[in-house]
């Protein structure tokens, strides 16, 4: 599969027993062993993996001990399910005595299999690490528990050091107020230790070392929260870095979210959260006699400030090597002269440990293109548009001489970077030189949104000393897609690339400009997309306490999480929902109920303030700014139908929640609601009629606007009654027809237009909008060399040039939420609607004219496969179903009597029941296992007579496009 990572590949899988089905990548809270949980009942989950067919689980039995030996039969483990008969399981919330902080459990998963007795169970082992508190956010200092004894250090904050800051120019962003970077060091003897745990976390960012080595590889930690709210610590294993002897816990710090430039208010760094960077940190050494001692942050700190001048996560990063302190974080090095750590007070209250993999850098990529744009100064090109950072070889440099790296994203025509549409943010990483050779230069507590980088103040750029160094939070990757067109490949790459550059702590906006924000609806309609491409529980676990922690007063969402000063905290429609349709997509992914328990009293508050705003239950009044269907071209959908299709959508989901929860009033109340708002909905905005164009008997239905948008959600929120749904997603066909084949929809409509084409039988026309190349269109920018999805349909076209510097990114992933469909659509790799966790699948793959697509998914239950051929009127599909789900399967046919499944008739094969059959296709269902079914299929669509969508736009070469041009050379069939 093309441009995907392997699937979590990390996770050992065990050999194959002769067994039943086997489990596989145990999770602790969706994660892999994590260090540091402070989650009182973590969820224990495992997926599946089985050779057979039907091969399925009836029972499991979990196990939980501090002794691993105490897992097996006979130990005494501290908590044990017994066998528990639940085919559905694939996890379990823990459920024993509670657990102490800083220790590690072991757990073993039995999963029997249904099959006959010969069968032995399979089992699975893991582990996770308790953290420092053994209670998440409890108030330690009031319950005279405090488990944290170390006090918030500061380097001093008097501006001492910016006065002797190089000035010179180039270091302009000093007028910005940016300070260096605090240095923090404390010498401690230690024997050496059996097991050494590092907790620590920022008012800023850290990065910690002991003596001398980095600990961990977590970038931009602890993580961007609301600090006034809740602070990320991390746990790290740092046994085999403490030694005998004299040793040194060393911390540099930066602003980051905390006091740094942040959104895009051109205030101040540090008006957000707090105004200088302070640091955390409790080292517990724990000998063999199992003792344990602990060195802490506290006034025995010796601080300074070094070679990194300043590092702010929009202006950029300068690294001055005439202040560096060549063995500062060894022991042995000479601190008299640096002051004493200011403690700035000893509150833990906010202490959380972070519940999601950090930010890493994943990939390095090389340069594409070195070009000497003049003497001295070098324009590479990484081919791809990325969140991350250069890091560069400095042969040789004088002392005081500089190199200075600007990035963007595109070109303006005249090999310049294009940077107006950074707006504020510089970009701009500075090397000042000390006259030592090879210097390794790359920024730390800074990232960028780009493709192109220039560097300026080297006579030549090697191209083995430049490489772009790729961050993002690690979710891990669990998806793939592959199709026979390229462009569509291409598209998938550009949608996954989005992914990467904007899930960096939070799901933001943008990785570029002076914004990257975590924008709720930009997160709605992506999330379908994103959880399909990576395992994102844990990223939205954490996302999901900022929604929560950013609430209004009066029980509102807000348009962005974390939030922020400066930015309208009223929730718009389809932005404020998000907090409700979020948690309802990742309990449905995931099978976790806990998503929809945490998020429940926020759901209700939500609505009720909506309803109680707008009694007439017409959504018009608190609507916050309204972005409406964001970016939308042409006659914008009205605004009070947008708002009340998610009103009646966020009630329903409220009903469907607590049901889950089972809280059976609510599910009622809530669903009466529901339906009252899809009442006056339709008898306020749908008109119906007979029209011209359709037969007699075919009602017409008009929304009100009539625009895509209108009927988009109408019809996928379901507010309309069976046959007028019918009507209205005719008229949603000829509305696209008319357009191009086109979409006219902004950020809201674009995520629910293939998919409700596609519930409607237009799936035809899905694909017709796949394979446009005019904007607006997916395809649009691909021709013109993106290779990340834009902000706008037409961020740049050969007529206009770019759009509005003031707002056109060319890294949003909003329009791509087009990737849902990719892997449910065109390869056919879904769950059925009423289904959770991939219990029940949905595999419909609409051939549009492909040749083959095909995807994978790493689901909660294991892995999910399909992939499909046409040659000529053969089809063949290939499925692979975990143990413990089922498929119904859609098999494209012109002839359902021709189908087959591995050389038998379909109908006659094992696990395989035949459900109905129509005029393109013949359904069965599945039970879990390998299947290939083949089939004789004339593929009549319009879109099957249609060439490889892509041809890169050599018609009107102009200096945009130049700069576009040959980025990605077309892969022509
Ligand atoms: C812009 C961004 C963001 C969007 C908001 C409404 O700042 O495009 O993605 O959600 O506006």
């Amino acid at each position: 599969m093309s441009g995907s990572p392997a699937a979590d590949a990390r996770t050992p899988r065990p050999p194959a027993p002769p067994s039943g089905p086997r489990p596989y990548a145990l999770r602790c809270d969706h994660r892999t062993t994590p260090l540091g949980t402070d989650e009182p009942a973590p969820l224990l989950s495992w997926r599946l993996e089985s050779d057979r067919r039907g091969d399925d689980p009836v029972a499991y039995r979990v196990r939980v001990a501090e002794d691993p030996r105490d897992l097996a039969g006979g130990g005494r483990p501290l908590w044990d399910t017994g066998r528990v008969a639940d085919p559905d399981a694939v996890g379990v919330v823990y459920g024993g005595p509670a657990l102490t902080a800083r220790t590690r459990y072991h757990w073993r998963v039995t999963v029997w299999p249904a099959g006959p007795t010969p069968l032995r169970p399979a089992e699975a082992t893991s582990w996770f690490e308790t953290a420092m508190a053994d209670d998440l956010m409890t108030d330690h200092a009031a319950t005279g528990a405090d488990p944290w004894s170390a006090s918030w250090i500061a380097h001093d904050p008097r501006p001492v050091d910016v006065v002797d800051a190089p000035t010179d120019g180039v270091v302009a962003l000093d007028h910005h107020g940016l300070a260096p970077c605090p240095t923090l060091r404390r010498a401690f003897s230690a024997a050496r230790p059996a097991r050494a745990r590092l907790y620590v976390s920022a008012r800023g960012l850290y990065e910690v070392r002991i003596n001398g080595a980095r600990v961990g590889d977590a970038e931009l930690a602890p993580g961007w929260t609301d600090y006034h709210h809740r602070v990320q610590y991390q746990t790290y294993d740092v046994t085999d870095l403490v030694r005998a002897g004299e040793n040194v816990l060393a911390a540099t710090l930066a602003d980051g979210w905390w006091s740094g430039f942040v959104g895009f208010e051109p205030r101040r760094a540090g008006a957000h959260y707090g105004t200088f960077p302070q640091l955390i940190a409790e080292l517990h050494l724990t000998g063999a006699d199992g003792r344990t001692t602990k060195v802490v942050t506290d006034p025995a700190w010796r601080t300074a400030t070094g070679a990194i001048r300043h590092a702010d996560l929009l202006m950029g990063e300068c690294h001055d090597l005439r202040y560096a302190a060549d063995g500062w974080d060894l022991p042995g090095f000479d601190d008299s002269g640096w002051s004493p750590a200011v403690v700035t007070d000893t509150d833990h209250r906010l202490l959380v440990a972070s519940p999601d993999e950090p930010v890493r850098a994943t990939t390095t990529l090389l340069p594409r293109t070195i070009t000497r744009v003049a003497p001295g100064r070098h324009l590479v090109d990484f081919g791809q548009n990325l969140a991350g950072r250069v890091r560069l070889r400095v042969p040789a440099l004088p002392a005081g001489g500089r190199v200075v790296v600007r990035h963007a994203e595109v070109l303006d025509g005249t090999e310049q970077l294009y940077t107006a549409n950074l707006r504020t943010a510089a970009a701009t990483d500075v090397l000042v030189g000390d006259g030592r050779a090879n210097v390794m230069f790359e920024p730390r507590f800074t990232y960028h949104g780009f493709r192109y980088a220039e560097i300026s103040g080297l006579p030549d750029v090697d191209p083995s000393d430049v490489v772009a160094v790729v961050l993002h939070s690690d979710t891990p990757w669990a998806g793939a897609f592959d199709c026979s067109d390229p462009g569509i490949r291409r598209l998938h790459d550009c949608v996954s690339w989005g992914q990467r550059s904007n899930f960096v702590s939070v799901p933001t906006d943008c990785p570029q400009r002076d914004e990257r924000l975590g924008w709720l609806a930009d997160a709605q309609v992506f999330l379908p997309t994103a959880a399909l491409n990576a395992d994102v529980a844990a990223f939205f676990t954490k996302w999901l306490r900022d929604v929560d922690d950013a609430r209004t007063p009066d029980g509102g969402f807000t348009n962005v999480a974390p939030r922020l000063a400066g930015v309208d905290d009223e929730g718009a429609p389809g932005w404020g929902d998000a907090g409700v349709i979020i948690p309802w997509h990742l309990y449905r992914t995931y099978d976790d109920p806990r998503f929809l328990a945490r998020a429940l009293d926020g759901m209700r508050a939500w609505v009720d303030l909506i309803h109680r705003h707008n009694p007439d239950l017409l959504w018009r009044k608190r609507v916050g700014p309204h972005f409406s269907d964001w970016l939308a071209p042409g006659t914008p959908t009205p605004r009070d139908v947008i708002a009340t299709a998610y009103f009646a959508r966020s009630a329903r989901i409220t009903s469907l929640a607590a049901d889950v929860l089972g809280e059976r009033e609510t599910a009622r109340r809530y669903g009466e609601l529901a339906d009252a708002i899809g009442a006056v909905f339709a008898e306020q905005f749908v008109t119906t009629g007979p029209t011209t164009g359709v037969t007699a008997d075919e009602t017409s239905v008009r929304i009100e606007g009539d625009t895509q948008t209108g009927y988009l959600v109408a019809l996928a929120f379901e507010l309309l009654p069976a046959d007028l749904a019918d009507a209205a997603a005719r008229r949603l066909a000829e509305l696209v027809e008319q357009a191009g084949p086109a979409l006219t929809t902004g950020f809201l409509g674009v995520a629910l237009a293939a998919p409700v084409l596609d519930a409607h039988g237009r799936a035809d026309l899905a694909h017709a909008l796949l394979r446009r190349t005019d904007h607006p269109s997916w395809l649009f920018p691909l021709r013109h060399g993106a290779t990340t999805v834009w902000e706008r349909w037409d961020g740049w076209t050969p007529e206009g040039g770019f759009q509005a510097a003031s707002m056109n990114s060319f890294n949003h992933y909003a329009l791509g939420s087009v990737g849902e469909w990719l892997y449910r659509g065109v390869a056919g790799l879904g769950q059925r609607p009423d289904s959770t966790g991939y219990r029940h699948l949905s595999v419909r793959p609409h051939p549009g004219g492909l040749t083959h697509a095909g995807a994978r998914h790493e689901s909660v239950r294991g892995a999910i496969e399909v992939r499909w051929t046409r040659d000529g009127d053969r089809f063949e599909l290939r499925v692979q179903v975990p143990p413990g789900a089922t498929a119904d399967v859609r098999v494209p046919t012109t002839d359902p009597a021709s189908v087959r499944e591995s050389d038998t008739r379909a109908e006659d094969a094992p696990h395989v029941t035949p459900l109905t059959t129509g005029r393109d296709h013949a359904l069965y269902r599945v039970a879990s296992g390998a299947y290939r079914f083949t089939s004789v299929y004339a593929d009549t669509s319009p879109t099957a007579r249609l060439p490889h969508a892509l041809r890169q736009d050599r018609r009107r070469p102009s200096p945009a496009a130049a700069s576009f041009a040959g980025t990605h050379e077309e892969d022509t069939p």
